[in-house]
């Protein structure tokens, strides 16, 4: 059964140099971003299939494209909250700490951006989070398979009204890893390098549903780093970590990676 020592989780960090954080929807919860699986949790008012698979975009890019849009509407009201502050700055000061995020929303980023600038010190190149999903700010071109920033809004109104390429005028989709595709290959080459080479594996607001994001802290573990869990419920991963802390990213996360 795992410890859960909130006391012992913030000693290992302190010790620990080689650190990778693994955060899912959790983390963003308290800055107002809808998680997937909770009790008002996204997928309770829709289903993946419908709408988070290259298939559904196919079918009716509309739909999927409204939906992307009213997250992005959520998202774009959303601050990071002291859980990514202190994730940001644990990376800003540790040149071996890495961040791999499921989650979309862009936040890591920003609470990334705006601790560097504070602290007035250019962020480490291993500072910037790994985006193993994707962003809700970007798109990309399937034929021309160029990837854009784009924060402005989505006319939903038609297919014919939503973005299309400049280029090529192909149907741009959100640059987001649907189910049933790959992610990146170097983002996910990189993530499972870090977590292999971890100390400790810090596992931020995610139930560990989804593969291969969830088999991260796994490789820690094989390799013999420690995991520490943060979220206010058991999930997939509880039985194989070695600390389980019950609470939430805000209360928890600045707590054990206070100096
Ligand atoms: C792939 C994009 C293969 C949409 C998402 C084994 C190996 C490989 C693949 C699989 C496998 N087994 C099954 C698969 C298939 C599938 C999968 O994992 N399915 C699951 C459901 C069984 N995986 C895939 O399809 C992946 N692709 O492997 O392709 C391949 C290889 C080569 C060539 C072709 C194909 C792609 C996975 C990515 C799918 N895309 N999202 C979008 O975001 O719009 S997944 C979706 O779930 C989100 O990205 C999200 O990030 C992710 C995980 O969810 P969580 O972040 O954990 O969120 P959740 O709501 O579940 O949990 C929130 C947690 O926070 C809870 O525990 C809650 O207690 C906690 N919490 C709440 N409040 C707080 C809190 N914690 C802290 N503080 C709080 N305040
Ligand atoms: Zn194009």
């Amino acid at each position: 059964m795992p410890d859960k020592g909130l006391g012992t989780a913030r000693d290992l960090l302190k010790a620990g140099r080689r650190v990778l954080v693994l955060t899912g929807a959790g983390v963003s919860a308290e800055s107002g971003v809808p998680t997937f699986r909770g009790s008002n949790g996204l997928w309770k008012t829709h289903r993946p299939e419908q709408l988070a698979t290259p298939e559904a975009f196919r079918s009716d890019p509309r739909l999927v494209w409204e939906w992307y849009s009213w997250r992005r509407n959520i998202v774009n009201t959303c601050q990071p909250n002291l859980a990514h502050k202190a994730l940001a700055q644990l990376t800003l000061l540790n040149g071996e700490a890495r961040i791999a995020t499921q989650n979309v929303d862009g936040l890591h980023l920003l609470a990334l951006e705006e601790a560097s600038q504070i602290a007035d010190i250019d962020p480490p190149p291993k500072a910037r989070p790994l985006e193993l999903h994707g962003s809700l700010f970007r798109v990309q071109c399937n034929n021309c398979h160029v990837k854009s920033n784009h924060r402005g809004p989505i006319d939903t109104t038609s297919t014919r009204a939503l973005p299309h390429c400049r280029e090529c005028g192909t149907l741009l989709r959100p640059d987001i890893v649907w189910f049933g595709e790959a992610l990146n290959a170097h983002t996910l080459e990189e993530a499972m390098t870090c977590a292999g080479a971890a100390e400790v594996c810090l596992v931020v607001g995610t139930s560990s549903a989804v593969y291969p994001a969830a088999s991260l802290p796994l490789l820690t573990r094989r390799a013999g780093g420690v995991v520490i869990e943060v979220n206010p419920e058991a999930t997939h991963l509880t039985e194989t970590s070695h600390i389980s802390v019950r609470g939430t990213a805000v209360h928890i996360v600045p707590e054990i990676l206070s100096q």
